[in-house]
């Protein structure tokens, strides 16, 4: 008999190999691919996210963690299409143009991957251009940007501007350790996000997902 519990108990882990088993095993018995996403790799990221906030975990679990799940989704991809599974949202992530940081940015992509969206990541030294590109390629709904110099962080609002020029009607939020919501509420971004974890609460409460 499929256990869920014990997927997101192998992910919160970081056991790649046993998620991948698991995952073959509860989809060989008959459960729903959605199922398996939400209750099991997604449940297990959410716990993961907790626990990152509340510095019981620190990036290299959160890394192992993502990992697992990545194992997981290429065995529920498939099914998932099959099924008519869609992301809740679409995502383009990108660290802007002049900064080549991407550490923090590829957790936040992670953990959004994790909070069952879709995430286009269009790297570092991102300009305004590849940002609107990207949106208007995917139709994505939402627009996330890390910067992590005080150098690039001008960047951000320069991205902003020539979003609402271009017309892409996407909400916008930031991050990276030299922002603040000061700064994002100055720049007229619709959110900002501390921390990879919170990037996911905040990005799915700016898309109005439950
Ligand atoms: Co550079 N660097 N670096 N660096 N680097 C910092 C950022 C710095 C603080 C170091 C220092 O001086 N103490 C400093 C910036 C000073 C400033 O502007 N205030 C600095 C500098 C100056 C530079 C160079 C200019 C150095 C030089 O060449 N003279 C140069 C710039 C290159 C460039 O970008 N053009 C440079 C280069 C590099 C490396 C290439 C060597 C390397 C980057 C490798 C890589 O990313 N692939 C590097 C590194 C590793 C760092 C430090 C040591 C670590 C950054 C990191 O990955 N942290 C950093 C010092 C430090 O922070 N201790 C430093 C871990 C990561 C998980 O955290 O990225 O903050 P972070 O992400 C967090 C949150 O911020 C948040 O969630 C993440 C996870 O919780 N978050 C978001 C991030 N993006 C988000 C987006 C969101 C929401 C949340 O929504 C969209």
């Amino acid at each position: 008999m499929a256990d869920l519990q014990a997927l997101a108990d192998a992910l919160i882990k970081g056991d790649r190999n046993t998620v991948v088993d698991l995952t073959k095993k509860a989809l060989a018995e008959g459960v729903g691919p959605k199922d398996i996403l939400e209750q099991g790799l997604i449940a297990g990221m959410n716990v993961i996210g907790r626990r990152f906030k509340a510095n019981e975990v620190y990036v290299p679990e959160v890394l192992i963690a993502a990992r697992a799940m990545h194992g997981g989704m290429d065995v529920l991809k498939p099914e998932l299409i099959k099924a008519g599974v869609q992301p809740v949202a679409t995502v383009v992530l990108g660290t802007v143009k002049g900064d080549l940081h991407d550490i923090g940015k590829n957790l936040v992509g992670m953990m959004l991957t994790g909070g069952g969206l879709k995430v286009v990541d269009i790297g570092t030294d991102a300009s305004a251009q590849k940002f609107i590109d990207a949106c208007k390629e995917q139709k994505a709904e939402l627009c996330a940007m890390s910067a992590l110099l005080t150098t690039t962080m001008p960047q951000m609002p320069a991205v902003i501007k020539a979003l609402k020029e271009a017309g892409v009607a996407v909400k916008t939020m930031v991050g990276g350790a030299p922002v603040t919501q000061g700064f994002a509420d100055e720049i007229g971004a619709d959110g900002y996000a501390p921390d990879a974890a919170s990037a996911v609460d905040l990005a799915r409460s700016l898309l109005g997902v439950a």
